[in-house]
Parts: structure tokens; C-alpha cells; sequence
């Protein structure tokens, strides 16, 4: 069996529900692409995004001996939702469980080192999330899914609940050839349903707009007066765009329980986050996802939704 076959073999032993490996050449047509997303400002205050952008298209400026790209996907859904009441603010479902960029590294790592000991010399670079790298853009390469409207990969297996991570390898392995087609076809369920239109047109997203940013990565002191209006409830993040879409009636349960969400919540009492010490956020944010946005914004998430927008003091 080829060493491309038994990586994909290994990676389902690791609980990855997908893999595919491509050559790892430039992206240059997705790369343009998003040098003009970025160009529209469309990245917001995400300042990272555009230091050393060339970086996301060309994967020999992180990694010199770059032959291929392994993707591998993971599923986190897990069957639980969320509780109706304004008095608590939903989490978004990627942010539940344990931190995915622990969870993934973890496996990749044991992937790589798999492959080193079935093949003395390789060697590779690991990447989640923060590693400057477009992973959609080699997801969708290596045949993991396509690109939805709402920018999500999405797999006909799992829908778009799949976390995403590579392997940079020195290796020439053999290829997948294959790309899944776009089967988001007339649907627009994801950009209809945005309460704040951050999808401004299909494939597009302005993060200005997404309360995803808004939650998560927007550093500002109050969130802006649009996505307050506008905020349904959400204190971390949103699904609203994955929520609606057809493509996740194909969700399945993750193997993984630490996707699980943490101490059985999926949203949490907004007067708790606003009454919250730095000592209990640290405590009980230890490991997670959520630790992104720190104390200062959730609790300005939180006030937001509670209608004070001003937060008296962080
Ligand atoms: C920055 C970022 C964000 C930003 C920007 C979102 C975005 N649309 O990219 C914000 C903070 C808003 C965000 C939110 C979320 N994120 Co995020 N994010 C990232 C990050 C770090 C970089 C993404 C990036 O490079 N964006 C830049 C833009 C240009 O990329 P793009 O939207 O894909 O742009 C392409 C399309 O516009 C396309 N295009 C343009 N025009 C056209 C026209 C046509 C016809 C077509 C087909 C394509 C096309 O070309 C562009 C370049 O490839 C990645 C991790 C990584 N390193 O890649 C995670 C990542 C994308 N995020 C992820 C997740 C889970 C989320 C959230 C679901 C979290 C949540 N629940 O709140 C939301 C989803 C919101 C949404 N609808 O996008 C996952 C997505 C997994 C998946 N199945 O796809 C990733 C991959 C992290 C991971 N390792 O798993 N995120």
C-alpha cells in the first residue's frame, strides 16, 4: 500500500473524518483572491491578516522544503443546542468542548511523527488556525469539500462541523486529483438568514459585519451599535450561517469527547460572566477556545446584550 494510503489510514485511527493530499504549489487564484478581500478591509481590525499575507499562498515561506500538504478534517458536532433565555448568552458550538487547536495539534503531531518513523528523513510543519496559512482554500484543493457561500468548507459527510489542520511535508507523496463539486447551488439559506448581512455576496464575507468577528476578534471597548442590535442572543461567536444550512442534516456525533461542551454548557448566565473575577475566568477558561476574547470582552459581549452597551469599567 502506498504511504499516501496508509497516512489516510492512520489519520482515521487518529479520528481525523477526512484527508487529502495535494502538492504544495502556490495558491495563486485563491491567493488573488484573498489579496483583494484584504484590499476591501474586509479582514476589519484583524491586523494579523495582513502581516505577511504572502505567507497564506505560498507554502514554501513557512516551511522551505514544502513538497506536499496533507488536510485533514475533524468533526466537533456533538447533539446538544442551546438554551432560549435572555438571561444567559449562547456560545458558539466550535468553542464547547475543549480548545480545538490543542485537540488537532495533538493529533497531527502524532501523524507526523507516524510518518518520520515509517519514513526516516521526512519532516513537516504543523498547522491550525493560526498558522498564516489559507486552509479553506487546501481543504477545497484536496478534495475535503467546497467552499460554501457561507465560506465554510462544507463536506457532504459532515456538513461544515469539521475543524481543519495540514501537515506541510517534505515528502512527494501521491496526489488526490479529485475536488468536490459546489452543491450550495440556488440556496441562500446561510446569506438570508444573516442577521447582519455580513455575507455580502455569495463566498464572501465582510468580517465587519459577522458577529463572529464582532464576539471574538474585535478588540474595541463596545461592539459596534449594528451587531448589538442585531447580536440573537450570542455572547461567543455564531452558527446562525451553519445552523440553517441543509448541508448540516448530514451532521454525526464527534468520537472525540472532548468536543463535548465543557461543564454541560452551551450558553452561559450573562450576570455570571458580568459579575466574573479574573481569577474565576482564568479557572474556568483554562484550555478553551474561549479564552480568545478575554474577560474584558466577554463581559462587553455580555453588557451588550443585557442592552448596556457601555461597559462601567473592565
Ligand atoms: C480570519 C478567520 C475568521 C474571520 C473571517 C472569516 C472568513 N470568512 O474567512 C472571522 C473572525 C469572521 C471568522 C469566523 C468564523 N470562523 Co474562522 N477563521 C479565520 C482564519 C484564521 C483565516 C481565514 C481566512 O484566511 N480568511 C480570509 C478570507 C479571504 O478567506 P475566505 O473567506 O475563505 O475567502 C475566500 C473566498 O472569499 C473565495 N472567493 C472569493 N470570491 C469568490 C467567488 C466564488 C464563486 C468562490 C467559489 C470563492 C470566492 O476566495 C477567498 C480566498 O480563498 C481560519 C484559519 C486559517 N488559518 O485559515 C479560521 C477558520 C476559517 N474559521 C473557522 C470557524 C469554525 C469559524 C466560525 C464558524 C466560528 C464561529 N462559530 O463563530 C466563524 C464562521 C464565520 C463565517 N461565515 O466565515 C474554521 C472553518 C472550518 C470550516 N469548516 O471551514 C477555520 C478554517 C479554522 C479551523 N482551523 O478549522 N474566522
Amino acid at each position: 500500500m502506498s504511504l499516501s494510503l496508509r497516512i489516510k489510514e492512520k489519520a482515521a485511527e487518529l479520528g481525523f473524518c477526512k484527508t487529502g493530499i495535494v502538492p504544495a504549489s502556490e495558491l495563486e487564484t485563491e491567493g488573488s483572491l484573498f489579496f483583494r478581500w484584504l484590499q476591501d478591509g474586509f479582514h476589519g481590525k484583524m491586523a494579523w491578516l495582513q502581516r505577511e499575507p504572502e505567507k497564506r499562498v505560498e507554502p514554501k515561506l513557512i516551511f522551505p522544503d514544502a513538497r506536499s500538504v496533507i488536510v485533514l478534517a475533524m468533526n466537533y458536532y456533538t447533539p446538544h443546542g442551546h438554551k432560549d433565555s435572555p438571561s444567559v448568552g449562547k456560545i458558539s458550538r466550535y468553542s464547547w468542548g475543549d480548545d480545538y487547536h490543542d485537540v488537532l495539534r495533538e493529533r497531527l503531531r502524532e501523524l507526523l511523527e507516524w510518518v518520520k518513523a515509517e519514513h526516516p528523513g521526512a519532516d513537516g510543519k504543523l498547522c491550525v488556525d493560526t498558522t498564516p496559512v489559507l486552509e479553506k482554500a487546501w481543504a477545497v484543493r484536496a478534495g475535503i469539500g467546497w467552499l460554501g457561500k457561507h465560506t465554510n468548507v462544507i463536506t457532504t459527510t459532515h456538513g461544515s462541523w469539521v475543524f481543519l489542520g495540514e501537515i506541510i511535508l517534505n515528502l512527494e507523496l501521491e496526489y488526490d486529483t479529485e475536488t468536490i463539486e459546489d452543491h450550495c447551488g440556488s440556496c441562500t439559506a446561510c446569506i438570508d438568514s444573516c442577521p447582519t448581512n455580513a455575507i455580502i455576496e455569495p463566498y464572501v464575507v465582510d468580517s465587519r459585519k459577522c458577529i463572529s468577528y464582532a464576539t471574538i476578534e474585535l478588540r474595541d471597548e463596545t461592539l459596534p451599535a449594528e451587531i448589538a442590535a442585531n447580536q440573537n442572543g450570542w455572547l461567543y461567536g455564531c452558527d446562525i450561517c451553519q445552523d440553517v444550512c441543509p448541508w448540516n442534516r448530514f451532521e454525526k456525533p464527534a468520537d472525540e469527547p472532548r468536543f463535548e461542551p465543557r461543564n454541560n454548557e452551551t450558553s452561559l448566565s450573562l450576570e455570571a460572566v458580568t459579575d466574573m473575577s479574573h481569577n474565576e475566568y482564568v479557572e474556568r477558561f483554562r484550555g478553551s477556545a474561549m479564552k480568545r476574547t478575554k474577560l474584558s470582552g466577554l463581559k462587553r459581549n455580555a453588557l451588550a446584550l443585557t442592552g448596556q452597551r457601555k461597559p462601567k469599567s473592565f
